[in-house]
């Protein structure tokens, strides 16, 4: 799989994706990640990437000509991406179920915005997904860039340590996974729950289901209304 990534702060990606599963895929080959700066495509001497918004308002907006540029590179570089994501707060809320989506294509190119936000003309000619990763509000898209890269990784096989199945996971059943133990059994005064030392497998089970109940009732009340529908 390969990802393009459009930004005027490279380094604000690179760093993070050499570690962990994401930095093993690279390694591997299994990922191939291109970060490319912005400011490479502008033509003037500044190699100025912002303009003042047309009708007014504070801030400043993401000229469409470099973006149009980098598209052309990408694609003369590469062929045309599977998809065009732009990381946007008026995106479509990116959830498990897109992951998956994205997880199928071959080449997918992340365009990062700034400032207020990008030229409405490249949302309209070139992206095919405007994302948005929750209701909050970030300073630009290179987090939720890197999110949406690490949702979407992990989902290729052979890129997430195999014996974690897609299928065990959390969401996929519309619950919160439930509470994990390690060693020592006892720590500072606090116990693990007696059933999982016991190897009792059925009753392991039973007593993970109504954990994970409880907490999906104390921190997602949502999931649990979805499931009853
Ligand atoms: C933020 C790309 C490029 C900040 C504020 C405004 C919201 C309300 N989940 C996410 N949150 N934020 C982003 C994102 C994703 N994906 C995101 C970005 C860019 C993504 C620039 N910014 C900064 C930015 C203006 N406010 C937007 N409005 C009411 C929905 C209020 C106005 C624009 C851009």
């Amino acid at each position: 799989m390969k990802f393009d990534i459009v930004t005027i702060f490279p380094a604000m990606i690179e760093q993070p994706l050499a570690a962990g599963i994401i930095g093993r895929a690279i390694e591997r080959g299994t990922l191939q990640v291109k970060v490319r700066d912005l400011r490479d495509f502008t033509t003037d001497r500044h190699r100025v990437v912002d303009d003042v918004p047309y009708g007014g308002g504070p801030g400043m907006v993401l000229k469409p000509e470099p973006l149009f540029r980098a598209l052309d590179a990408i694609e003369a570089e590469r062929g045309r991406p599977g998809a065009v994501a732009l990381m946007s707060p008026q995106g479509a809320r990116f959830t498990q179920v897109a992951a998956q989506r994205l997880s199928r294509f071959d080449h997918i190119v992340l365009l990062c915005g700034r400032y207020e936000g990008v030229d409405e003309r490249v949302a309209n000619a070139l992206v095919t997904d405007e994302i948005s990763i929750g209701d909050y509000v970030l300073s630009g898209g290179e987090p939720a860039a890197l999110v949406v890269i690490d949702a979407t990784v992990r989902l290729i096989p052979g890129a997430l340590g195999s014996e974690t199945s897609a299928t065990t996971e959390s969401f996929s059943d519309g619950l919160l996974d439930y509470p994990h133990y390690t060693r020592p059994p006892e720590f500072e005064g606090m116990r693990v729950p007696e059933v999982l030392l016991t190897g009792h497998h059925g009753e392991i089970a039973r007593w993970r289901s109504e954990a994970a109940q409880e907490k999906t009732k104390r921190n997602r009340p949502d999931l649990l209304k979805k499931n009853e529908l």
